[in-house]
Formats: structure tokens, sequence, C-alpha cells
């Protein structure tokens, strides 16, 4: 008997800086309204989507941040989504930034802020919270960007790793599920972190900019919907699972997101794609026992692998420069 799921990405338009959580909140619960009358059993939104791509602005007092984070989950404003998932029987995936207070390395109990990912049953559970290892951009007010993206200002560092869970989800009994958040997705060494536990279905929310500003914004904009494509497919295949990527699109606060929110099999396809950049769902249906294929040929790690050679991956992080051939 095939193993099928019904997933959608619930791709949302802009969030703009004034709309309070409520809007953002109204809009989601009717994409899963909509994914109920499509049969979808499982809806992943994107990345902080519950407020504007707040890391776009600066605060000079980081306390002032707070505002954009969850201090609970679920909490007044975002129960109507735990209420909507056990009315319609759909598990989701919601991106958000998460305030907790909880001891660091060192032990010390404090506040800590982080750009966080949950994944949450049809019974209103959540099942697995993952956060965001790899933050782009910068600490400080950079003049020299039209737009800012503060992430390395506003969170810390992901803690809990890549994780992933088997547990029931659709008509299921047991799904493996992982999660990653935006730049992580162009990071083979999160893949395949998730592609070691087994990951059959990997649910990832996206806010990308359509230009880069880093590089003063000579980055193609059709280059930009190709990196983000082309890391997901790639990850996909090589670890022989499912995806379903979801985008925050359009234009917010002035600055326009890419959208092109995806959903990919194992062979690396795009089996569905948004072409809106407003709310929109696409939808797929995922048999995970192509997740087969590719983990017992190819990419049977257990027979393939060599790690005693990649002891760079983890031993060093920036690259260094090679050793110079010399004539004999
Ligand atoms: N939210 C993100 O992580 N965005 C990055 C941008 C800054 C490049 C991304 O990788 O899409």
């Amino acid at each position: 008997m095939s193993r099928i799921i019904t997933v959608a990405a619930a791709q949302m338009g802009p969030i703009q800086k004034a709309e309070p959580r409520s809007v953002a909140v109204e809009r989601m619960v009717r994409l899963m309204e909509r994914a109920h009358k499509r049969g979808v059993e499982l809806v992943v939104f994107p990345e902080l989507a519950l407020t504007t791509f707040f890391p776009r602005h600066y605060h000079q007092d980081i306390s002032e941040a707070d505002s954009w984070f969850e201090t609970s989950m679920p909490s007044n404003e975002t129960a109507p989504l735990f209420d909507a998932a056990r009315r319609y029987g759909i598990g989701f995936h919601l991106g958000y930034a998460e305030v907790a207070h909880e001891a660091d390395e060192t032990g010390n109990v404090r506040k800590r802020h982080f750009n966080t990912s949950i994944l949450v049953s049809p019974e209103g559970d959540i099942l697995l919270k993952y956060r965001k290892v790899h933050l782009p951009g910068h600490a400080e007010y950079d003049p020299k960007r039209v737009v800012q993206h503060l992430e390395k200002r506003y969170f810390e560092v992901g803690n809990l790793g890549f994780p992933v869970i088997r547990a029931p989800m659709g008509g299921l009994d047991g799904i493996n599920m992982g999660m990653m958040i935006c730049n992580d997705r162009r990071w083979p060494e999160a893949w395949r972190v998730l592609g070691l536990q087994s990951v059959e279905l990997v649910a990832l929310g996206y806010n990308t900019p359509s230009l880069n500003m880093e590089a003063g914004g000579f980055e193609a904009h059709h280059l930009r919907v190709f990196h983000s494509h082309l890391s997901i497919q790639a990850g996909c295949y090589q670890n022989a699972c499912f995806a379903v990527a979801t985008a925050k699109a359009g234009t917010e606060d002035g600055a326009e997101l890419f959208g092109h929110s995806i959903i990919v099999n194992p062979q690396g396809e795009i089996v569905a794609m948004a072409s809106s950049w407003d709310d929109e769902l696409i939808t797929a249906d995922c048999d995970l026992d192509m997740c087969n294929l590719g983990r017992t040929t190819i990419f049977a790690f257990d027979k393939h692998r060599r790690p005693e050679a990649y002891g760079r991956i983890t031993g060093q992080i920036g690259a260094v420069a090679p050793e110079v051939w010399k004539k004999a």
C-alpha cells in the first residue's frame, strides 16, 4: 500500500509593518479552510509568518524589537490556527520569532531570541521545534544597504540542531519530518543532517528579497529564484526526500520578496509552484515510498558515505588556501 500525504505550501502575500498579527492569522485560517476543501493534510506557512519580515527594520535599542516576538505558543493571537487545525484535521508548520527564558551554554538563564518554526499535529500538539541555524545578514546598521537584513542583530544561532521526528500525519501512521528555515536551504550540510535521520518530508519557510542588497542589486532576478529552487531540488534529490518550501511574497514595506513557493519530490522535480505574489495555496499528493529509490541505491548512505574523508566539514568553518603546486 502506498504512503500518500496531501500537502500544501500556503504562500503568503506581503504583511505590512503596521498590520497586526490578527490580520495575518485570519489570512492563514482562510488558507487552512481552502486547504481542507482540497483534501490537504499538512499546510506549510512561511518563515516569520505572523508579521512583516522585521529584520529589515533597524531598532537601535534592541529591546524595542521585542514587540515582533512571541512569548508563548499558542497565544491568544495564534490560538485560531490551532483551533483551525483541530476543526479541519490538518497539521501545520509555522515560522515565528520566539523569545524564551532559558539557560545559555554557560548555564546562565536569560532572555533569548530565536527565528523559530514548529510542526503542529491536527490535534494541536507541537510535534517538533526548530531554531534557525544559518542566520544571514548583519548585526549593525549598514548605511550602504538600501534595505537592512538584521537577523544577526535580533536572533541567536539556533541551538536545537536539525531535528527529525516520526509522527502520524494525515492518514499515515508515521512520517519522518524535519524543518529548515530560509537561508538553511542553501547549505548542503543542513540537508544531509536531516537526511542522516531518514527525513521524508522537509517543511521550509522563507522570506527572500528579489534583489541581493549585499551585491548592490547586480544579481539578476531570475538567478535569485533559480538559486532558491536549485538548492531545494538538490537537497531533495541528494537526501531522497520531499520538501514543501513556502515563501512570503510581494512588496512588503517597500521591499520585494520573490515568492515562487515550490513542492519538490525525491527526484528533485518541482511538482507544484506558486505563480502569484499573494496568498496562494499550492498542493501535491506526495507518495513517501518515492523516497525509497534514492535511499536504497545512489544515496544508500550506509553503503557509500565516506565520513573519514569529510573531516573538514565539521573541523573547519572558513575556506583555507590550497597547497600551491611547485614543479618537481
Ligand atoms: N530570510 C533569509 O534567510 N533570507 C536569505 C537572504 C538574505 C539571502 C535567504 O537565504 O533567502
